[in-house]
């Protein structure tokens, strides 16, 4: 009898992913000649301007690749100005129209908690990826919202629920893979699969370290699991452009590899530290909660 697949399977997975995937790389990064790519330096870093926070990290990257990152049947993401800004906004306090953003609780097991009817949105990926980090930088506008991070994998052990005015609540939850705490069937798993109002969960891939075997065993999860996901590569402040690009085509391949439907084409990329990213993903959040409408989709 096949055993049902767990996140507890990654507990051990600590190797990160043999590095097989070279044929998209090989084939579609721009030769050293007609554009060249430079190697991993501090001065390759990606270094965000304030006129670039509303701007898509892909569009950087685009220009080194010979195909199309997303092709034209992939479902695009692409707000106009107006709608970062409406979505933007929501990630910020208005007492005065009594938009309040606050921590509201954090529990173990979901299956007692009351339904906040309101959208949900989940955060999940190995720990250390930087998930609570990533929460911490959108909340950035909120000085009385205070959200742990640690520099020690394994740090966030209980779901926190995050509430967004009335408008949605975003939920940090524990890491899988190493130090991941013995209740994360119980709690995340069972979560990611009864919460009636999660609509969207996000995996995060860290952008410089790359797909890893346990990041690759997650995602078919999310497809076995059938629970709608998006993909955000972290840090890629800290990721090399040459690093960046092919640890994005990595993910890329096993995306168009999969026979699930459930990872939404195009990949987010975000910096916590720069802010790089970050407007895009919080009007996609905007949007996918219902929160606001955007032209073209
Ligand atoms: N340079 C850089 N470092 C980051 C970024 N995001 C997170 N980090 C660092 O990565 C480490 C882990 O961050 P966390 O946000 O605590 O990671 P997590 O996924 O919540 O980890 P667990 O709670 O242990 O599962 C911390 O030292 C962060 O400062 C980023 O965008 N850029
Ligand atoms: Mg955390």
């Amino acid at each position: 009898m096949k055993t049902p697949l767990s996140f507890c399977h990654l507990r051990q997975l600590r190797n990160r992913m043999p590095g097989n995937i070279t044929s998209i790389r090989n084939q579609t990064l721009i030769s050293s000649t007609s554009r060249p790519l430079q190697t991993d330096t501090k001065h390759d870093k990606l270094g965000v301007q304030k006129q670039d926070m509303f701007r898509n990290p892909l569009s950087r990257l685009q220009p080194y690749l010979q195909v199309p990152i997303l092709s034209d049947k992939d479902e695009v993401f692409a707000p106009t100005h107006t709608e970062i800004e409406q979505g933007w906004c929501l990630f910020r306090n208005d007492l005065q129209k009594k938009h309040e953003i606050r921590f509201h609780t954090a529990v173990v097991r979901s299956s007692k908690l009351a339904d906040f009817r309101m959208p949900e949105v989940a955060f999940l990926g190995r720990s250390n990826v930087g998930k609570s980090s990533l929460i911490q930088a959108m909340f950035s506008e909120v000085p009385n919202v205070e959200v742990r991070v640690s520099r020690k994998p394994g740090h966030t052990k209980t779901l926190n629920f995050f509430q967004v005015g009335k408008s949605f609540s975003l939920v940090d939850m524990p890491g899988y893979g190493y130090n991941m705490p013995d209740h994360f069937q119980e709690s995340v798993e069972k979560y990611l699969q009864t919460r009636r109002r999660l609509c969207r969960t996000f995996i995060l891939i860290d952008g410089q370290v790359g797909l890893t075997k346990t990041d690759e065993v997650g995602l078919k999860m999310m497809e076995e699991f059938k629970i709608p996901y998006v993909v955000v590569m972290t840090k890629i402040d800290k990721a090399g452009r040459h690093t960046l690009v092919s640890n994005l085509l990595s993910f890329l391949e096993v995306r168009n590899n999969s026979t699930g439907h459930c990872c939404f084409p195009q990949p987010f990329l975000v910096s916590s530290k720069s802010g790089e990213g970050l407007a895009l993903l919080q009007t996609f959040i905007a949007y996918i909660t219902g929160c606001i409408h955007v032209e073209g989709l």
